[in-house]
């Protein structure tokens, strides 16, 4: 079996980002941090950072008066942000760069009354905190997951119109709804091709090559994950055998029969520790050792703010 692993995988710059504001915040603070939601969708880096006295919530109610929070990366809604100014705690913002961009869009709509539309999977955080941008009492906000929805769809002014997108789509199903919308609403504006981040792009086109050149893939990414999702969607919707899992131990023997190349790509959550084991376990089978597939080539880079930054003292 010949082991072939897609580029760029894994880790994104918005996560590289989110986990080195919670690390430093470790550092710099010697108080309880709290994170609203998983920093981000992966099991490991979870637990790895509760193993550092890190204190994961779901709700802002939770956390006591005048501590420490973290907002995930995936971004949350303003009444959020007003729940914790509140109760006066220390707010450290880990949301993706690029998912504030979609929240100032949303936040400009809501103020001049233009209607919205998010493209989006109902219940991720990232949805709710980008709904939650707006807060136009006369206006309003609607989530379509389908083109189906887009038929069902009625606003209440198709001249003044908008729509966002979730980061983590599939391009293709995406492009679908988009011009569905456009068809529909003819005079609707939104981002130029849409709101799918670079990372999300760039390792759903490394999956399609893959498709074209193994029996098998294995995407590792947490259950949750929306973009690791997508890549197993998009590598069964192609035609291999795609499987989504967690770590190695999720791996089935039998999954493997006949198979004689196999690709291995790693959702934008998940860290390269557990594609390691992964390749471990599969050349313990037999495997050969693995082949590093050509690929875009990622140079994004997301800053942490000054006042997140931890200095070593010398
Ligand atoms: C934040 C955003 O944590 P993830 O698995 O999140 P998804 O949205 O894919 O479930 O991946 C990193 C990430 C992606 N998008 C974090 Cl908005
Ligand atoms: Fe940001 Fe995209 Fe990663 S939205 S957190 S760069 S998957």
């Amino acid at each position: 079996m010949n082991i072939i692993l897609t580029n760029p995988r894994g880790f994104c710059a918005g996560v590289k980002r989110a986990i080195l504001i919670v690390e430093n915040a470790l550092k710099i603070y010697k108080k309880t941090i709290y994170v609203r939601h998983e920093l981000v969708h992966n099991e490991y880096v979870v637990n790895t950072l509760r193993q550092k006295g890190v204190v994961f919530v779901q709700e802002i109610s939770e956390i006591p008066d005048y501590s420490i929070v973290v907002f995930s990366a995936h971004g949350v809604s303003k009444k959020v942000i007003q729940e914790s100014i509140k109760k006066k705690l220390i707010i450290l913002n880990a949301t993706c760069p690029l998912v504030t961009k979609v929240h100032i869009e949303v936040s400009n709509a809501s103020k001049k009354g233009i209607e919205t539309i998010v493209i989006g999977h109902k219940g991720h955080p990232e949805v709710e905190g980008t709904m939650g941008q707006y807060d136009n009492k006369n206006g309003k906000i609607y989530l379509v997951e389908s083109v189906k929805d887009v038929d069902n769809l009625s606003v209440k002014n198709s001249e003044k119109l908008n729509f966002v997108t979730q980061t983590t789509l599939s391009i293709t199903n995406t492009k679908d709804i988009i011009s569905s919308l456009q068809n529909k609403f003819p005079k609707i504006s939104g981002p130029i091709k849409e709101d799918i981040c670079y990372a999300t792009t760039n390792r759903q086109i490394a999956v399609k090559k893959l498709t074209q050149i193994t029996d098998m893939i294995l995407v590792v990414g947490s259950k949750n994950s929306s973009n690791s999702n997508r890549l197993a969607e998009l590598g069964n919707e192609t035609g291999t055998f795609t499987k989504l899992i967690s770590s190695f131990s999720d791996i089935k023997k039998i999954w493997l029969k006949n198979v004689h190349y196999i690709g291995i790509t790693a959702g934008a959550s998940a860290p390269e520790i557990l594609v390691t084991e992964v390749i471990q376990y599969l050349q313990k089978l037999g495997a050969n050792k693995p082949i590093e597939m050509l690929g875009i080539k990622e140079k994004t880079i997301f800053k942490i703010p000054r006042k997140f930054l931890y200095i070593k003292k010398m």
